[in-house]
């Protein structure tokens, strides 16, 4: 395979003015007939460019014509790619006749069949398993589309836009047509035909536009769909108040799917989505998954403006619509719920998992420069990254420039397909900044190190910071230039108060800031609310940093200090452990803890986040090498020490936390439940027989599945081993009817650390309720397992690689992009001791040579073994 340059792009030769779609849905097999009105791009400057059209292989094509007249083979040339028509018209109609096989497609890309009912996933490339199309993204067209499909097996049939037409054909028989009249690319295509149950509501936009909802899911799952309902309903409201966007079609629907790759997609008012990022209810889901659902439904929804109204013009602009539209989202879910919960909760996941990507083999920037296979940059760069990026703008600008930005850059383009710098040019244009350096976030990768020093002049009161900047090799780029990037700070007094406050614009690598007239030397809180993706370090004493938790008025820096605190003796018990030592718990650690649990004025939700020891994953992305082992023993020994040094602490913490009020997701709910959750946890951790109890009555008696899922997790998670089976056994009786709780009684399983872990998840793997060909199953137990039992994946014996090997394998062949995605773990074989690199690169090895490869994972481990 070869890969695609963003320097090679070239605009489209043809445009399609019209799409018409007729499908015959049938369980054999599916006919479709594309008739395209295509005429010549005046922007084009080839002249006699030929037609090209792209067809994946499976497409069997049985007829196609032009201007009506047929086309013989001589006409045209076919290969796995492309069917290319060397000559035509200036304006004509094309129109094509295929066969499909979406009973047969277990890529889950293009058109498929999920448990009964027919779907569609067209970004990036699926489009073409539907027909032979231009299915770029800056080839956009009106498309109307009848859909034929059995009657009694198929009530519902659903595409894009508006329904303006509806019958019935031979055979038992109906038809649908739909119409969507914004030009779209074909990625936002989309189909879905089956008999399903729908949630109706309605919305009057702002201009007094009224908008029917639909969420259509299984009919068993109608009883889960008012949470996404509500958080639409949020969504909309919250794009016209804080981007001053409506919604534009007289219909907005939502389908539920089983068997999807990812979490859900915007295609132009019919999204689909996995049914573990839409059905919600207090009985089956958790918090976490609340928020998600929220969190998802308005990605989805904010997508209709940045990304469908204005999508991208290749697919290297990927961020542009992914990296706003998580901002967006993080930022109405910030206003929906806590605000500094949610920053550290995206950071935390910045700081582990993206920082880690750009650390390893497939790092690349925000706007990549090139790929083999586009599934493989839907990344957390692209996504997590893509918005630090956009968030720093808003810093940069403040939030009123930032919105005079958005609102250009929408007029500007609407109804485009634009680049990165078209949205940089809008904020350019509105608040008349340079934003020239800026741009090197969206082509440098890597993580930049930020080393910070400060002195102090007693006498003239000064206080200076010196910031110095670097940004690591990554593939394909050796140096890099300096950032422009905002640090935004404090600068903290003995009793707390703020002496000073502001944002500091770093340009240069090496650079000084001075603050004068200062009566004391000052505590510095650097890059508040984590202004930067960076690494920041600065040598902080801990009484520096127990200053910043007690008094920073910015949450996020206040968990970040504790989290330097909890970091640095972690790494230093890492030293002792390793060298044999006797572990010890400071007495200094429990007195600040005891504090934090003793404060009833805190607010939980910071205290939970507080009082949780910094993560395995988070500690590994922090090592020089890997060492999983001391990882794992050292965040053990100091779970159980605190358990027994704060034991009464956390009793009382747990039952104030408790509460007979009837359950709601909300944020200060949800805070409760995870300080008590995270307690519990503690508790459980001495090994004393009454806190086993403790927690078995509450698996028993919670009325939602917050509480009951936390102690089913932390009793199979700890060495109460008999009564884990019990639980997980008594869990599953209850559940087994519910997909979604089941996949969390796998993951639980999976994730568990204790000896034999590989034994247990081979069995999972013969379960009947697992099923190798749905993605959310793959995801609870091989993905539980290889990316969140660290110790047992990374078994000395290298069993864990071997057996994501074997899956990789098999997988390749079944589904391409899960294949590639589950391969990750693997991919990370350079950040740890020699002996394990071998053994990680032979299974590489192994998957290279394994056969004909997927472009989806020839990508990655070729890329891995560099
Ligand atoms: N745009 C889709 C992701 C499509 C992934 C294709 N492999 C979901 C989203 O980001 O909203
Ligand atoms: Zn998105």
């Amino acid at each position: 395979p070869q890969p695609i340059y963003l320097k090679d792009y070239q605009v489209p030769a043809y445009l399609i003015e019209h799409t018409e779609l007729r499908f015959e849905l049938d369980e054999q097999e599916t006919l479709v007939r594309a008739t395209l009105r295509v005429r010549r791009n005046p922007a084009c400057t080839r002249s006699k460019a030929a037609l090209e059209l792209h067809g994946h292989e499976t497409l069997e094509l049985c007829r196609l014509s032009i201007n009506g007249e047929i086309l013989s083979e001589r006409d045209f040339s076919r290969n796995e790619e492309l069917l290319t028509i060397p000559s035509v018209p200036t304006e004509f109609t094309l129109e094509c006749l295929t066969r499909i096989h979406p009973e047969l497609n277990t890529a889950l890309e293009g058109l498929y069949k999920s448990d009964g009912m027919f779907c569609t996933q067209c970004e990036a490339e699926g489009f073409r398993r539907i027909t032979f199309y231009p299915d770029r993204p800056d080839v956009m067209s009106v498309f109307r589309t009848r859909v034929v499909a059995d009657r009694s097996r198929y009530p519902v049939l659903l595409s894009n836009g508006n329904p303006v037409e509806s019958g019935y054909e031979d055979d038992g028989r109906h038809f649908v047509t739909w119409e969507d009249p914004f030009p779209k690319p074909a990625y936002l295509f989309a189909l879905v035909a089956g008999d399903l149950a729908v949630l109706e509501d309605s919305y009057t936009t702002a201009s007094g536009r009224p908008v029917k909802l639909q969420i259509y899911a299984d009919s068993k799952d109608l009883d889960k769909l008012d949470h996404a309902m509500l958080s639409l309903k949020r969504a909309m409201q919250w794009d016209e108040q804080v981007y001053g966007r409506e919604y534009d079609l007289d219909i907005y629907m939502i389908v539920a799917v089983d068997f999807f790759n990812m979490g859900a997609m915007e295609n132009k008012g019919l999204n689909i989505f996995n049914t573990s990022c839409v059905l919600a209810s207090p009985q089956t889901t958790t918090d976490a998954a609340f928020q998600r659902v929220e969190g998802v439904v308005a990605h989805e929804y904010f997508h209709n403006w940045s990304g469908n109204r204005v999508t991208c013009r290749d697919w290297f602009q990927l961020s542009l619509k992914e990296g706003f539209t998580v901002f967006r989202d993080a930022e109405f879910s910030a206003d929906m719920n806590s605000r500094t919960v949610k920053r550290i909760e995206d950071v935390s996941l910045l700081r582990t998992a993206q920082f880690a990507e750009d650390a390893g083999p497939m790092a690349h920037p925000v706007r990549p420069e090139s790929f083999i296979e586009i599934s493989n940059f839907y990344t957390l760069t692209v996504y997590e990254k893509g918005a630090e990026v956009v968030r720093m703008l808003h810093t940069l600008l403040g939030p009123e420039q930032f919105r005079r930005g958005t609102d250009l850059y929408f007029e500007r383009h609407d109804g485009q397909a634009v680049t990165t710098d078209e949205f940089v040019q809008a904020m350019a244009d509105v608040s008349g900044r340079d934003l020239t350096q800026f741009k090197r976030w969206y082509s440098q990768a890597g993580t930049p190190r930020i080393q910070v020093s400060d002195s102090w002049d007693d006498v003239a009161g000064c206080y200076r910071l010196t910031f110095r900047q670097s940004c690591p090799a990554t593939p394909g780029q050796d140096e890099k230039l300096p950032f422009h990037m905002p640090i935004a700070y404090g600068l903290l007094a003995a009793d707390g108060r703020e002496l000073a406050a502001g944002v500091l614009e770093l340009t240069d690598a090496e650079q000084s800031f001075s603050f004068d007239d200062l009566s004391e030397r000052p505590v510095p809180s650097l890059l508040r609310g984590f202004s930067a993706p960076v690494k920041l370090s600065f040598s902080y004493s801990d009484e520096q940093l127990l200053h910043l938790l007690r008094h920073d008025c910015d949450g996020f820096n206040r968990w970040d200090a504790g989290q330097r605190i909890a970091v640095a003796l972690m790494q230093s018990l890492m030293v002792d452990y390793r060298s044999g030592r006797e572990l010890r718990l400071p007495e200094s650690l429990v007195d600040t803890w005891r504090s934090l649990l003793t404060d009833a004025s805190l607010d939980p939700a910071m205290v939970a986040h507080l009082l949780r020891l910094p993560s395995e994953a988070y500690l590994s992305e922090l090592a020089d090498v890997i060492d999983v082992e001391a990882i794992h023993e050292v965040r053990e020994f100091l779970l159980k020490a605190l358990a027994q040094a704060l034991l009464p602490e956390w009793s009382a913490v747990y039952n104030r936390s408790s509460s007979e009020e009837p359950y709601a997701p909300d944020a200060a709910a949800c805070a409760r439940r995870s300080l008590k959750n995270l307690s519990l946890g503690y508790l459980l951790a001495t090994g004393e027989e009454v806190w086993l109890t403790l927690a078995e009555e509450q698996f028993n008696n919670a009325d939602n599945m917050t509480d009951q899922q936390a102690a089913l997790a932390l009793v199979v998670h700890s060495g109460f081993r008999q009564a884990g089976e019990r639980l997980l056994a008594e869990f599953q009786a209850q559940w087994q009817h519910e997909a979604l709780v089941m996949n969390q009684w796998f993951s639980i399983q999976a994730s568990d650390p204790w000896p034999g872990a590989l034994g247990r998840v081979q069995r999972l793997q013969e379960h009947p309720l697992f099923d190798a060909r749905n993605p959310n199953k793959l995801r609870s137990v091989v993905a539980a397992f290889c990316g969140q039992n660290a110790v047992s994946f990374h078994a000395a014996d290298g069993s864990g690689y071997a057996y994501l090997a074997d899956w990789i394998i098999q997988l390749n062949k079944q589904n391409p992009q899960i294949a590639s995605r589950l391969l990750t773990p693997l991919t990370r074989w350079k950040r740890y001791p020699e002996e394990v690199q071998l053994l990680m690169k032979a299974q590489l090895a192994r998957i290279l040579d394994s056969g004909e490869l997927s472009r989806d994972v020839y990508e990655v481990v070729s890329k891995s073994l560099v």
